[in-house]
């Protein structure tokens, strides 16, 4: 078996910590029953949204606490909502919250504890039995705790205990390589600013983190093309907009307020067209959850074209789009093209119009999957549209010609002269609520030169200046013995990576791995020789240090930094914030070899935020700036029509259109999110707008694929997944005919990780390809007669 084959690959010099059968499994266990299927949505938003936020909030913190969080959520003197980094309005409503934003609330407002107690009743062995909404459904952690050598139970550890522990482990490593400190994207700037400086002057660059599987390919697209790794928009350029293009996004799930702007850009006339594999049903119709009369009418209807891509069609549909305006152009000269713009702001326009008029209609409708009229009735949209806005996320970042995709984007933007003026622009739509914040920050394995010159001189060391490691990295640096101490700032790097079961014998040969937690999750349950549990305060409970109570900062999606206080009384008292524990970890293990007054600095967050604004652009007089209602934007040259890139000039790109790399019986696959989940964090067992309940394990595809195989609805299947010759498998999904092109299936996200190959990803960006995987699909093969089959 393919299996077996990857186990040979095991370097020998590693830690001897070898997988044995008698390890606990790394992946969620099977669901009892089997998921029922039903309609899909018509409408998003409504009563049953309502009705679900209700549940959600009062069912995990009852009714008072409940009612009290959800008023202060991303309201001015409240807390920003832990769900997505979508923006607020200027004007802020009582109930600035969505359903979804709703259920990451009560997650992490839980009335349910994991105390000492919990883990005295529950071996590590028998967690891992549990399934992630089991995990997560225990409640907040309570105090630190530690996984000793040999040990079957986590056992309870002081903090300091804990510091000193991580400290010894730090200081006997051979070189601070051999470390890796990742990050997820709840974390503060001011946690994460204090963090990159504590991981530089320890000796490292080894600050993976989420972004690098998430809009890492949207940074270095842009960042090639425009000079700047984020958008170019604001929330105000959508009242002005005239279409807005959705590719390769769910609002309705993962941004539900981004539909109230998307409704009230249709209401005023805004054409939105959205490009997808699926008819995703939040971009269908809305109706305002919050509006009561709209609760009961048919809703707003938003998208006015629908463009059903295959999966990774989508370079070839951009370059349709864009040889259709070339054609429009060469018709009626002087129409389409924004000629003194392209003159004035951009280099290498002739190539790539030379580039798309080689390209041939036949390959973009094959490869694309989408029809000649519908490509050309999009370019007559473009070609009218004077502000035209670009959004997108996962569906366009995971593939492994992501770069090229979103470079097609910024190609159509300069085109039309579609960026640095009100109502256009382009906007990679954030995930993590402040994931852009902790890049701001410099969490970040390639840090620019200019970044670290102004650390070393604000203070006085010198940074190490290689590049680090990222996700990727990390987990064959991991397997190969040579990094050997994982640290995690928030997050699940076991389940949220690709390549499950290798990333688990990846962590297991480590000496150490910590997790800074909220809540329990599997990363704690595959873990190095020893482990370490600190628990942390959530974003939505008070935070106060001897200088009094204090507030965070993040920034969204758009580039808004702004203040969030929490608003009740913490999980536990043993909990610590983020900040104090990097500065006490700091202090513990850099001692006389760091100047930095690392814990006086977390007694008053403005002494951390005075370091910030003397170090990052943009970031000037921060301590006032932040205190007005809403905060200040960050410098965006591009915003503002100057590139900031070396030429001084935007950039067009040639890319290759991808060539189908399907073998016969193969399907692409891409793993998505529920609306029941937020990454891997399972909420409930439901996709609502879909039409599946009560399980996750299931595999959409179209009707004829499933006919073709000879398969049925219903029925449970094997997935196996095949990269340069390697297979991974996963077992039991059930078969779900779905609305979806030829030769393309959907999953969800985690349970499908173990397929993604670690060694599939973007070029450039080397964001995993977790939307193109290569499958087959085949009924599932019970247990025994695999073993059966494997001794014969
Ligand atoms: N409630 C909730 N909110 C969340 C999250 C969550 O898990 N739950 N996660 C947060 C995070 S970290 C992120 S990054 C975002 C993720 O937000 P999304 O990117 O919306 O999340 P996905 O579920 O990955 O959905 C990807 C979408 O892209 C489409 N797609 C897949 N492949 C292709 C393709 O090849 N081409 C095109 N055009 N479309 C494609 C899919 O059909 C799907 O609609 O959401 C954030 N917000
Ligand atoms: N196959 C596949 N894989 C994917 C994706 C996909 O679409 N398909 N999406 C990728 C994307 S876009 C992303 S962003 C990553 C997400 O990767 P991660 O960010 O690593 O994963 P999360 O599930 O968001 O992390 C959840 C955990 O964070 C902790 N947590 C929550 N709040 C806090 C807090 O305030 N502080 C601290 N310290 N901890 C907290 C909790 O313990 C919780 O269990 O996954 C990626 N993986
Ligand atoms: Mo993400």
């Amino acid at each position: 078996m393919a299996r077996a084959q990857r186990e040979t690959e095991e370097p020998q010099d590693a830690p001897s910590q070898a997988l044995t059968p008698l390890s606990p499994p790394v992946q969620p266990p099977e669901e009892p029953r089997p998921p029922l299927v039903g309609r899909l949505s018509e409408v998003a938003g409504g009563l049953p949204a309502v009705i679900s936020t209700m549940k959600h909030a009062w069912g995990e913190m009852g009714p008072v606490r409940g009612t009290r969080l959800l008023l202060k959520v991303n309201q001015k003197d409240g807390f920003d909502c832990p769900g997505c980094a979508w923006p607020d309005p200027g004007h802020r409503s009582v109930a600035e919250f969505c359903e979804n934003g709703a259920k990451a609330v009560a997650e992490e407002g839980t009335k349910e504890r994991v105390t000492p107690d919990f883990f005295r009743q529950w071996s590590v062995a028998d967690l891992c039995a549990q399934s992630d909404y089991w995990l997560g459904k225990q409640g907040r952690l309570t105090h630190p705790m530690v996984l000793r050598e040999g040990a079957t139970h986590y056992t309870p550890i002081s903090w300091d205990e804990a510091f000193a522990l991580v400290a010894e482990e730090l200081q006997a490593l051979p070189t601070p390589d051999a470390a890796c400190f990742y990050t997820s994207g709840r974390t503060s700037n001011e946690a994460a600013f204090l963090y990159q400086l504590f991981v530089r002057q320890f000796g490292t660059n080894n600050l993976p983190d989420c972004s690098n599987m998430c809009h890492e390919s949207s940074g270095t697209a842009l960042n090639e093309t425009l000079g700047i790794g984020k958008g170019t928009v604001t929330l105000e350029d959508f009242d002005q907009a005239e279409a807005i293009f959705v590719i390769g996004q769910n609002p309705g799930t993962n941004h539900p307020r981004m539909l109230t702007t998307l409704q009230a850009a249709a209401r005023r006339g805004c054409e939105i067209v959205s490009i997808n594999p699926l008819p995703e049903t939040g971009l269908n119709r809305f109706k305002h959850p919050q509006e009561v009369f709209q609760l009961l009418g048919s809703g707003t209807a938003l998208n006015t074209q629908f463009l059903q891509v295959r999966i990774n069609g989508d370079v070839a549909l951009l370059q349709g789009l864009g040889k259709a305006l070339l054609e429009r152009e060469a018709e009626q000269p002087g129409t389409v093209v924004a000629r003194s713009f392209v003159e004035d702001k951009t280099l290498g326009f002739e190539a790539y119009a030379e580039n798309l008029r080689a390209v041939r209609w036949e390959d973009v409708v094959e490869r694309s999957g989408v029809p000649r009229e519908q490509i050309l009735a999009a370019a007559d949209l473009l070609a009218r549209s004077e502000r035209t806005i670009f959004c997108w996320a996962m569906g366009l970042t995971q593939h492994r010609n992501a770069v090229a995709n979103i470079q097609e984007i910024v190609n159509l933007t300069l085109l039309r002269g579609s960026v640095g003026k009100p109502g256009a622009g382009v906007c990679p739509v954030r995930g993590h609520s402040n994931v852009q914040g902790d890049r701001t920050m410099g969490i970040w394995e390639r840090p620019k030169a200019a970044f670290l010159d102004s650390l070393a001189r604000e203070f006085a060391f010198e940074p190490p200046r290689h590049h680090g490691l990222d996700v990727v990295d990390t987990i064959h640096g991991m397997h190969a013995g040579r990094v050997q101490v994982f640290f995690a700032l928030g997050g699940n790097f076991l389940s949220a990576t690709p390549d499950t079961e290798l990333t688990a014998r990846a962590l297991r040969r480590t000496r150490l791995t910590v997790h800074v937690s909220t809540k329990l999750n599997r990363a704690h349950l595959v873990h190095g020789r020893r482990a370490l549990i600190l628990p942390c305060l959530g974003r939505t409970e008070h935070d106060v240090q001897a200088g009094g109570p204090q507030f965070v900062t993040v920034e969204n999606s758009m580039g808004v930094v702004h203040a969030t206080r929490g608003a009740v009384a913490p999980a536990s008292e043993h909990l610590l914030s983020e900040p104090m524990i990097v500065a006490r970890l700091a202090a513990a293990v850099l001692g006389e070899r760091s100047k930095v007054p690392w814990v006086s600095l977390v007694e008053d967050y403005d002494r951390v935020r005075e370091l910030i604004s003397k170090v990052i652009p943009g970031f000037e007089e921060f301590n006032r700036r932040v205190r007005e209602p809403g905060g200040f934007s960050l410098p965006n040259g591009p915003r503002e029509g100057r590139f900031t890139t070396a030429s001084g000039k935007a950039h067009f790109t040639v890319h290759t259109m991808p060539r189908e790399e399907l073998e016969p019986g193969q399907l692409m696959m891409m793993t998505l999110r529920t609306h029941d989940q937020f990454n891997t964090t399972v909420y409930g067992l439901d996709d609502r707008y879909r039409g599946i309940r009560g399980g996750r394990r299931v595999v959409m595809m179209h009707p004829k694929d499933i006919a073709e195989r000879g398969l049925a609805e219903g029925q449970v299947v094997d997935l196996t997944s095949h990269f340069q010759g390697e297979q991974r498998v996963a077992r039991k999904f059930v078969v779900v005919p779905y609305n979806i092109p030829r030769r393309c299936a959907a999953t969800y996200f985690p349970e499908t990780n173990v397929l993604v190959p670690v060694d599939s990803y973007a070029e450039k960006s080397r964001t995993p390809a977790s939307k193109s995987v290569v499958i087959t699909v085949a009924p599932s093969v019970e247990l025994a007669a695999l073993v059966e089959g494997s001794t014969s």
